[in-house]
Formats: C-alpha cells, sequence, structure tokens
C-alpha cells in the first residue's frame, strides 16, 4: 500500500483568500497582472497557485493563444468556491468585528452589523459584541413619534425584565417574543426551530381582549408601566397555549406549588402573542445605575481590564463568608477572574429585596483581593425551572462575555412540591448542563459545598474534611429565624456590614410590620374578630393598626365593583396592594374579606411576605350557622334568589388549607377567638410575649 503523497502547506488563509478571490475575479487576466494585484512577486505567486491547485481548489488549463504573457487560465473547482465562501465569511466577520468593536467602543452599542456571527469562526470570541436588537438613536426618535398611533400593550414587570434581555442580546439568539413553532418546539425539545439551544419560553401573554383585538400583522407599541415606549413589535403569531402541557415540560410538574406554574396559570394572560421586536430604549432604571451592564458593556469591560476567562456567579441570595470563600475557589480553580452577577429582575417570591442585597453585595466586594472581582447586576426575571433554568442562565451568562459559570447543588431550586418533596433531583441542574455545555460555549464549575472548620478557623469544602473536625454550619432557615428573632449572628459565618444591613431591612419580628388576613363565608365573624382584634392590638400599642374590613373596602376602594370572580379578584388585590404598604412602612394590616379564591389569597400573601409576615386565618364557620344567623338578611335573598352569585349559596368558596390558624365562631365567643388570633402573633414572633 502506497501511502497517500502529502500536500503542500497551504498559505495562510488571508492569502489563500485574496488568491481565490481574485481568480475568480480575473480568471484569464496575465499572470504579472493576477501577481501585481495581490502585492506579491511572480515567483510567489507561481508557489501559491501550485498549492492551491494541489489541494484541489482551482484547476489551471493551458491556452493555446497569440500572447505569449497569458498562457494559463484558472478556474475555482467547486471545492474552491466553497473555501472562498467560507474565506470570504472569516474575512468579512473579522472586519464587521473590528469595526463594531469600535463603535462599541465609540457609542456603547453595536452597530448591528453581525449578523454574518453564526457563520463564522471568528466571532465566537467571548470579547467580540453580540448583536442588540436596537436601532440607531435617530431612527429610535422617528419610531416614538410614529409609534404614537400603534396598539400599545403595557408590559407587566416580568415582561419588561424579559424584554430587557432580548433587546440587548442577553437572550441572543432570540429576536424577538417566541412565534408558536418556536414555543411548542422550545417547550418539547429546548430549542427554537431552526436549531438553538434555548431552554425557556419567552412569551408576551395578554388578555383575550386585547388578543382579539390585534390583526396578524399588525405592529404594536410595548410600553413601561409608566407608558414609555421601549420598543414594537410586529404581531406573527397568536395562539391559546396549553398550559398544563407548558408547566409538565418546562418546570416537570403541574403544580401550584411552583411559582413559576402559579405564575403561568394565575398571573399571565391566556393568549400569548409572538413576533419581532424593534428596540427603541432601554428600560429606565433609577437604581444602581452603575451597577447594571448590557452584554456589550461587560464584554467591552473584560477587553478593557484584559479579563480572557470569566467565572460568573449567579445570586438571588445575599452572600456570606462561604459564598465569597467557595467563589474565590472557583475562580482560582479555573484561572479566571471573577463577576459576581446576581439577578435584580425578578427572583423567588419572599426573598430578600434587591435594594438590601445589593448593598450586601458591595460589602462583600472589598473583601475579595484588588482587581480580581468584579459585580454587575442582572435585570433578568427568574422562573425557578432547576435544570432548564441553569442551562438558561448559561447562555446568559455566555452572551454576557462570561466562560465559566458557577452551577450548584439545586442551582434555581423552587422548593417543594404540593406533596413536600423537591421538584427537581439536587443535581440534575448539573447534569443537563454538562450534557449541553460546548454547546452553550461556556464551562461549568461545580459549586463545593464550603463549611467552617473551628480548629482552622477558615471554611473548606465539605467533602475534603477529615472525620473528628468541628463543622461548624448555619442553614438559610436557621439564618432566617436569627434574624427574624434578633439572635446574634457569629462572625464566622457572615460579615459585620452584611448582618447589619440585613438586620436593618429585617428588623426583629415584633418590630417588623405584619398582615393578618381572616378569610371566610359572608356572617361567620370576620369583621366581629377583626374589630376586637384591632383593639387589642392597639392596646398593646407600639405599632399603627388599620382593619380593612370587606364591607368598608367596599365603600371606600372598591365601590364600583360587584361580585363576578373578575371583580372579587380585583378588590382583594387592591386589600392586598394596601396591606403589603401598611406592611412596609412598619404597620399592623388586619383585612377581613371573604376572599374565596385560592389563588388570589397566594398573589396577597406573596404581595405582603415582600416586606413583613402575613397570617391568614380562616373563620370557618359552617355555612349552615352563618345562613341561621343571617345577620344582614343576604342568605334569605339568595336563596329566593335575589342576590346573585351570593357565595357559598350561588358562587364558590374555596377553603384554605395552608391558612395559619383557624378558629371556629360556633359556641365560641368573640373575645376567645381573638385571643387565639393573639397567641398565634405571639408564636409567630410578631408581638412580644
Ligand atoms: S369578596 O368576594 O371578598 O370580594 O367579597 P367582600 O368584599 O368581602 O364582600 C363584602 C360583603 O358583601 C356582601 N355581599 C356579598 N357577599 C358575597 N356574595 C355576594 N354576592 C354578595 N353581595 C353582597 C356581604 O355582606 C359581604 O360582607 P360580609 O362581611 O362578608 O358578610
Amino acid at each position: 500500500m502506497t501511502s497517500p503523497k502529502p500536500t503542500q502547506a497551504m498559505p495562510e488563509s488571508n492569502q489563500l483568500f485574496r488568491l481565490l478571490h481574485q481568480l475568480d475575479l480575473a480568471p484569464d487576466a496575465p499572470q504579472r497582472a493576477t501577481a501585481e494585484a495581490l502585492g506579491i512577486s511572480l515567483g510567489r505567486l507561481n508557489a501559491q497557485l501550485r498549492v492551491a491547485s494541489e489541494n484541489g481548489f482551482i484547476e489551471i488549463t493551458e491556452r493555446a493563444g497569440p500572447d505569449r504573457r497569458q498562457r494559463f487560465a484558472y478556474a475555482l473547482t467547486a471545492k474552491g468556491a466553497v473555501e472562498k465562501a467560507r474565506l470570504t465569511d472569516q474575512f468579512l466577520a473579522s472586519k464587521l468585528a473590528e469595526y463594531d468593536a469600535l463603535h462599541a467602543e465609540l457609542t456603547g452599542t453595536t452597530s448591528g452589523l453581525l449578523a454574518l456571527k453564526k457563520r463564522t469562526h471568528l466571532m465566537e470570541s467571548n470579547l467580540s459584541p453580540i448583536p442588540e436588537l436596537y436601532v440607531s438613536y435617530d431612527s429610535a426618535q422617528k419610531l416614538k413619534v410614529e409609534a404614537a398611533d400603534l396598539v400599545s400593550h403595557d408590559l407587566t414587570p416580568r415582561q419588561i425584565c424579559d424584554l430587557e434581555l432580548l433587546m440587548n442580546g442577553g437572550f441572543n439568539p432570540l429576536k424577538g417574543f417566541l412565534t408558536e413553532a418556536d414555543y411548542d418546539s422550545v417547550v418539547e425539545t429546548m430549542r427554537t426551530t431552526d436549531g438553538s439551544l434555548w431552554p425557556m419560553p419567552i412569551t408576551l401573554d395578554v388578555s383575550e381582549d386585547f388578543a382579539d383585538s390585534i390583526e396578524l400583522g399588525q405592529d404594536i407599541a410595548l410600553r413601561d408601566q409608566e407608558g414609555v415606549i421601549l420598543a414594537t413589535m410586529t404581531v406573527t403569531d397568536r395562539w391559546t397555549p396549553n398550559k398544563a402541557r407548558e408547566a409538565e415540560k418546562v418546570f416537570g410538574a403541574d403544580d401550584l406549588a411552583h411559582p413559576a406554574v402559579n405564575y403561568l396559570h394565575n398571573v399571565a394572560g391566556k393568549v400569548y402573542l409572538g413576533g419581532p421586536v424593534t428596540g427603541i430604549q432601554q428600560p429606565v432604571h433609577y437604581d444602581f445605575r452603575g451597577r447594571r451592564d448590557t452584554p456589550n458593556e461587560l464584554r467591552a469591560l473584560f477587553r478593557k481590564l484584559g479579563w480572557r476567562r470569566v467565572v460568573a456567579f449567579q445570586t438571588r441570595n445575599p452572600l456570606h463568608r462561604a459564598h465569597q470563600e467557595l467563589t474565590f475557589r472557583a475562580a482560582k480553580e479555573a484561572q479566571a477572574n471573577l463577576l459576581i452577577h446576581p439577578v435584580v429582575g425578578m427572583t423567588k417570591p419572599g426573598d430578600v429585596d434587591h435594594f438590601t442585597r445589593v448593598r450586601c453585595y458591595e460589602a462583600v466586594l472589598d473583601k475579595y483581593p484588588a482587581s480580581t472581582t468584579s459585580m454587575s447586576l442582572l435585570n433578568l426575571a427568574m422562573r425557578m425551572a432547576g435544570p432548564r433554568e441553569a442551562v438558561w442562565h448559561g447562555l446568559i451568562r455566555k452572551n454576557h462575555g462570561c466562560t465559566h459559570f458557577i452551577v450548584g447543588r439545586d442551582h434555581a431550586g423552587p422548593g417543594k412540591n404540593s406533596a413536600g418533596e423537591d421538584f427537581y433531583g439536587p443535581y440534575d441542574a448539573q447534569e443537563l448542563f454538562r450534557a449541553h455545555q460546548e454547546e452553550i460555549g461556556i464551562e461549568m464549575v461545580d459549586f463545593k459545598h464550603m463549611v467552617y472548620v473551628q480548629e482552622r478557623a477558615q471554611y473548606e469544602p465539605a467533602d475534603e474534611i477529615e472525620e473528628g473536625v468541628t463543622v461548624l454550619n448555619i442553614s438559610g432557615t436557621e439564618l432566617r429565624r436569627r434574624l427574624a428573632e434578633g439572635l446574634e449572628i457569629p462572625e464566622w459565618f457572615s460579615f459585620p456590614e452584611v448582618v447589619s444591613e440585613l438586620r436593618k431591612t429585617r428588623p426583629a419580628r415584633a418590630k417588623q410590620g405584619f398582615t393578618v388576613f381572616f378569610t371566610g363565608l359572608s356572617g361567620s365573624g370576620k369583621s366581629t374578630i377583626g374589630n376586637a382584634l384591632m383593639v387589642k392590638l392597639m392596646e398593646m400599642g407600639g405599632r399603627p393598626v388599620t382593619l380593612l374590613d370587606g364591607d368598608v373596602v367596599r365603600k371606600h376602594l372598591s365601590s364600583e365593583l360587584g361580585f363576578s370572580k373578575e371583580h372579587r379578584d380585583i378588590n382583594i388585590q387592591r386589600i392586598g396592594y394596601v396591606a403589603s404598604e401598611i406592611t412596609k412602612n412598619g404597620g399592623i394590616a388586619i383585612c377581613a374579606p371573604i376572599a374565596p379564591y385560592t389563588a388570589t389569597r397566594r398573589a396577597v400573601r406573596e404581595m405582603v411576605e415582600a416586606y413583613g409576615a402575613f397570617a391568614e386565618v380562616h373563620v370557618a364557620t359552617s355555612l349552615e350557622e352563618c345562613e341561621r344567623r343571617d345577620r344582614k338578611g343576604l342568605y334569605k335573598l339568595a336563596r329566593e334568589g335575589k342576590i346573585k352569585e351570593f357565595t357559598g349559596i350561588s358562587d364558590p368558596y374555596e377553603a384554605p388549607t395552608n391558612a395559619e390558624l383557624v378558629v371556629n365562631t360556633e359556641g365560641v365567643d368573640v373575645d376567645n377567638c381573638a385571643h387565639q388570633v393573639i397567641l398565634k402573633l405571639e408564636q409567630m414572633g410578631l408581638i412580644a410575649a
């Protein structure tokens, strides 16, 4: 067997590109003219021609003609044509990258000329700009005027987060809210229809009424909650999604205990619109402006600092010593710089608010060696989707110019399902990430569980510790308990600056505002117990108390509302809003509406728990007893059909299953019921014993 003749070394790709380009342009030109056009000697041209021919890129034919200087003709072979196209892309991409980098340096935005990215190799660098959906400043001004005539959609807080990341390239390669085909494909296969890995449906959910008012192909204006226009969208798709399927496939179960499933069924609109987005301006943020960076701003920062390898740490919690230790170790392991990249958009209901967290992060930032670490805030709306979310986070960090990403145990876990079990296995997120990391283009760094070794007074990875040493650890629950009760938080656990920030926002529970939310049938005794409770709390003093009684609210806040489900929900949401404001400002809100729907009560709980405790009290007086009492004569009228949609008679009441307290007024006096509530509040640490 003879071994194949080794082919000669190819000219450097740039030279080959120029040669193929020139021959394609002028195949019949004399050699001297070709050499001149390329700026090389005849000898060098001949060498390059020989190599290109030996590699099968060109065909050389002899010409019989009068002109002795033009003895040969050169034609690109099919292989040569493909190679020329590839090299052209590469060449153009490198020029575009240079141009865009310059554009980004000068203007802080990209030129939008990088559509070729996917076809090129050079553009894979984590430091070159990525495409954004914004139009130029001048076009944006024009669009703003033109958009005044468009139908407007007022974006929800979650949609504003999604839109910001769509527009600034954080969700690259998406170019808008998903179309129906892409949505189906993402839900089923974690990929868009063109095969790009994308695990999370980014959808524009709207009400049925709004969807009905839109024609396909129509442009709509996307506005923030103050009416500022952020983008336009051409609506190419409109459909009613199968939300149960979305929940099963994306979140692993159609279980309302999952915050994103609850959002899907109880907050998101019934219909989805899809189509490409044209970005006009970023959402306005008044807080921590200097700490917010678009993907291209971060890429430019890394270029400027010379950071080639960057490991990102995603978090929605305050950082304590263990986090500082593990992130720094991760950076050392990956021989990379560290980017603390906390989410400040939407996190899990009940999390520490982002204002407090950012102040905590700033304190921790000082603890890293100088110039190794930076922090940037990410306006992402998390979904708590565990494994899929981890892959999504990786893609987002890759878009932000990071090369490594820390994935921990139970990454973006939503907590327990309604059967009290974890939604995902502790390492599911790491596994799914590992399976896709090459495609994501970012390397996973395992999160080590760090614990404090008392004898050596330092943090060490739990799996590297020998037996016999004293290991100290404070769980998240224990930390919350200590904060709530004003107990000591040791210095080995956290930094004093962090603890002090947390204490400012989360004073001991006995000093925080809170809400007592009575729910029960009409005539069950909610208002009476609520009144008695108010008086008892006022007698104790210390915090202002407000009673939001059902009847009173209907008179002063909701006088235009009736008793349809829609109106009842609006009524309860108004009560929840006022109660959450009272709680935030350190007062006590006592609410006493019927509040017949579980999902709406849960929404109120989430609103309030962002600022303080929420105690739901089910006044479980039976329907028979309420009807027997019939203090207002309404049950009689309801039975006679003179009042429609009457709770318990012709309208539902969904009894709570997770109330903090259940009281029954049958055979028990009001004073005793109010006292039971006081005891509960004491037990919750909300009033001093
Ligand atoms: S809801 O469902 O929470 O919005 O209802 P709420 O605002 O608490 O209702 C306040 C009072 O309205 C009277 N009322 C009715 N209740 C139920 N169903 C119907 N159709 C209805 N029409 C009037 C009723 O007296 C409620 O007061 P309470 O204090 O509960 O008896």
